[in-house]
């Protein structure tokens, strides 16, 4: 490795991560990023390398990228790269939604087994920046996205779960939902079927033919978890809430008895972390109840799969006003229909506003605003006791937020301010 030569494509968190194991291991560097430099590079400016390591978010038909193929030099992505520099074993999740959960679940099981478990990838930190600090007891837990995969080689992990498949990230895949779940699945192939996580949505899932699996038993029955019929924990003791949880949960079980064996789900440590553990800011969070009136921060909610399972799991009838919309990235929005029976009044924002609008036309009471300020405060001031007004976007924010936790915070901040915001509003109408 240390007389290789390496292009970096993308200079974000990953990109940094690769330059900095680069310097780690004696090798040479370059970075390419579109927004850093005016020129376009061209085949030839990657010839001299010896591996191209391309970040997550830069698209396969970017000029920048396209330019490394036809240089023909190795192309990999950043997860390869760090597990090319990986001594320990890694538990891989990937899926459209839940992922970020099941992996925090997961970290947290296997902590209160003993294990130096951390969590990489998609969720925040790079596998090529984690592995520099990995010890003999280190097992990472890799969020994997789909974009992560693309590029994927000797990347194996111990054990792998494939969560559900939804339309999300359509415009990198052409539109073309079998190509997203194919680069999904390819991960499974380095796995053995004992070690491959099915989710149960996508197990009943007739758009898809999922690879062998065959995982340790976990199901949930009468409101129970068992493991071979052996009682493991109610699911009314647990925090985490929603059939969409009792999914992640199952899977983050499974991976743990194909990691650690199936005896240790029973461990009282690992039941009582199970018992404890509540999901991470922006996922169906309760910030306050007001005027008998409950609001949810679902911020995490970036597609119409996500957002279907929170109203699910919030509402027991049509009492949710929901805040919806953003980034458009290419998503089919009458999936949210059968959701709209729960939907008192659709608050509709964002870049991609008018075709959220056209999808759930005559489906919903539904009107558009042209500021997330507006849609909050009518929401707000709409609402009867009994009402949930819930933020759950079935969208990503980069049209209006940094990201999906500024857009959380925004609201959760106007939410809290609400008395004080409503009186100065109401005097400025
Ligand atoms: N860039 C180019 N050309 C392009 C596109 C981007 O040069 O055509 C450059 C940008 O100028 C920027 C850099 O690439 O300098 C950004 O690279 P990146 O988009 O891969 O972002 P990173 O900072 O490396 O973060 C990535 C993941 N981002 C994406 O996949 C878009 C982070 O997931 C991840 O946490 C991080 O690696 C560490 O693994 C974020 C995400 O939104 C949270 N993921 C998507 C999602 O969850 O829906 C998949």
């Amino acid at each position: 490795m240390s007389k290789m030569k390496v292009a970096i494509i993308g200079y974000g968190v990953s990109g940094r991560a690769v330059e900095k194991l680069c310097d780690a291991q004696g090798c040479k560097s370059a970075v390419f990023d579109d927004n850093l430099s005016p020129e376009i590079p061209v085949q030839e400016d990657f010839a001299q390398f010896d591996l191209i390591v391309v970040s997550p978010g830069v698209p396969p038909y970017s000029q920048t990228y396209q330019a490394a193929v036809q240089s023909e030099v190795e192309l990999i992505s950043e997860m390869e790269f760090g597990f090319r520099h990986c001594s320990s074993p890694v538990i891989a999740i990937t899926g459209t939604n839940g992922k970020t959960t099941t992996t925090e679940l997961t970290v947290a099981l296997l902590l209160a087994l003993g294990y130096d478990a951390r969590a990489v990838g998609n969720i925040g930190t790079p596998l090529s920046e984690a592995v520099a600090g990995q010890g003999d007891n280190t097992v990472f837990v890799a969020e994997v996205s789909s974009f992560q995969l693309e590029k994927i080689v000797t990347f194996k992990p111990i054990a792998a779960a494939v969560l559900n498949i939804a339309s999300d990230h359509l415009d990198r895949y052409d539109n073309n939902i079998q190509s997203y779940a194919a680069t999904k699945f390819a991960m499974l192939k380095k796995v053995i079927p004992e070690k491959r996580v099915i989710g149960i949505s996508l197990q009943n899932d007739t758009d898809f033919t999922t690879p062998d699996h065959h995982p340790v038993p976990v199901v949930a029955a009468d409101g129970v978890l068992l493991c071979r019929d052996r009682k493991l924990l109610a699911l009314d003791a647990l925090k985490l809430r929603g059939p969409h949880n009792t999914e992640n949960i199952i899977a983050s079980l499974q991976l743990i008895a194909a990691f650690a064996g199936e005896d240790k789900l029973f461990t009282p440590a690992l039941l009582e972390a199970l018992r404890a553990f509540s999901p991470g800011n922006h996922r169906l969070e309760t910030i306050a109840v007001k005027d008998g009136v409950t609001y949810i921060n679902d911020s995490k909610a970036t597609n119409p799969h996500a957002t279907l399972a929170a109203l699910r799991a919030v509402s027991d009838g049509k009492n949710v006003r929901l805040l919806l919309g953003g980034l458009d990235k290419g998503m089919d929005f009458t999936e949210l229909i059968p959701g709209m029976k729960l939907v008192k009044k659709a608050y509709i924002l964002g870049e991609c506003r008018e075709t959220i609008a056209s999808a759930l036309q005559g489906e919903v009471d539904l009107q558009i605003y042209r500021s997330f300020d507006l849609a909050v405060m009518s929401a707000s001031s709409e609402a009867d006791p009994g009402d949930i007004v819930l933020l759950s976007p079935a969208c990503a924010s980069m049209d209006m937020f940094k990201n999906y936790a500024e857009r959380g915070e925004c609201f959760v901040k106007k939410i809290n301010s609400l008395d004080s915001w409503k009186s100065r509003t109401s005097k400025s109408l």
